[in-house]
């Protein structure tokens, strides 16, 4: 039993995460500006130290005791990046740096920390393997990468043991529909729960490689148990199964029982036609795989659990 710091604890992954940590006996210490989590996401027995990743102050506090760090806080939208540049840097890749500075002069404290498959840009239709070159197409992948370069300097200077996780299109209870900036599965889950029309950004043909949160959740565990023999490197997290924008509103209609009327609407700035990973190196130096087939997930989503 020990205890960890998961900043972001009071958002969509942070709080499944602090949930599964406090389930397998740890204790938690949340550091969220509840500027997208709520406080209502932190699970019982989850200390909350309310503050920003980017303020040095309050991640000393937060990291005070802790056995290792889980850096999940950021700006979660690529689009919200793209109209809020600099904010979405400070937060995003200057708040990483203050965290892996905080965590080296905390004792080298082992770090498992959230990159993005944004940072491959558009790679095409196939799968694309950690090996691939980065090719950030926005502000926020770019600061994604920049964090994993940080990351792994973290390890070659600092001596403090990164792990990087990739994830993909991550999906799952208590993703928040409420801004036009969500995840598109939460909002379109949402609209047809209300009957609603969705609104599809460009043709619809778009691929998006979508992983259930619970599977994120066991790479990030498992990421923080091999964080000493795996320090420096970065996985993916994904299916490795594709899914267009069309192919998942069919899903969702079938499984709400009702078809949306669908609205068209230009593509998104920077938007990535496909995104598609490939999960096998991650599988075999992980030890874990993402196993949840999307009607499955999306039918845990549509009964709330
Ligand atoms: C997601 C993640 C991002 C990052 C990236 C990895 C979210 C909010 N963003 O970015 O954090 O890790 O994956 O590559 O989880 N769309 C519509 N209608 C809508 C909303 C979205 O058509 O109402 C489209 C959107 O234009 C895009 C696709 O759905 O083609 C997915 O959009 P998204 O915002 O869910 O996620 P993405 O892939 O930009």
């Amino acid at each position: 039993m020990a205890e960890y710091l998961v900043t972001g604890g009071c958002g969509f992954v942070g709080s499944h995460l602090a949930e599964a940590l406090i389930a397998g006996g740890d204790r938690v210490v949340v550091l969220d500006n509840l500027s997208s989590g709520k406080r209502e996401n932190l699970p019982p027995g989850a200390r909350l130290v309310e503050g920003d990743v980017a303020d040095p102050e309050a991640v000393a506090q937060a990291i005070r005791g802790c056995a290792g760090v889980y850096h999940l806080a950021g700006a979660a939208s690529v689009a919200w990046c793209n109209e809020n540049w600099h904010a979405g840097h400070l937060t995003n890749q200057t708040g990483t740096v203050i965290l892996l500075e905080t965590a080296a002069r905390a004792g080298r404290l082992p770090v498992v920390y959230i990159s993005s498959a944004a940072i491959y840009g558009d790679a095409g239709e196939g799968r694309v393997d950690e090996g691939r070159a980065a090719r950030p197409l926005t502000a926020y992948g770019a600061d994604k990468y920049g964090s994993e370069l940080h990351g792994r300097i973290a390890w070659s200077v600092h001596g403090v043991p990164t792990v990087g996780l990739r994830p993909f299109n991550i999906y799952g209870p208590r993703q928040d529909p409420a801004s036009a900036y969500s995840g598109v599965i939460s909002i379109f889950h949402d609209r047809l729960a209300r009957g609603l029309p969705v609104t599809i950004f460009g043709d619809g043909q778009q691929t998006r490689d979508f992983v259930f949160v619970e599977d994120v959740i066991r790479f990030l565990l498992a990421a923080m148990e091999r964080a000493p023999g795996l320090a420096g490197q970065v996985f993916n997290v994904c299916t490795g199964r594709p899914t267009t924008l069309l192919d998942l509103v069919g899903t969702l209609a079938r499984l709400h029982g009702r078809t949306p009327e669908i609205l068209h609407a230009a593509p998104r700035l920077g938007d990535i036609r496909h995104s598609l990973g490939d999960p096998a190196r991650a599988e075999a130096a992980l030890g874990v795989s993402a196993g949840m087939r999307l009607d499955e997930g999306l039918s845990r989503l549509r009964d709330g659990r």
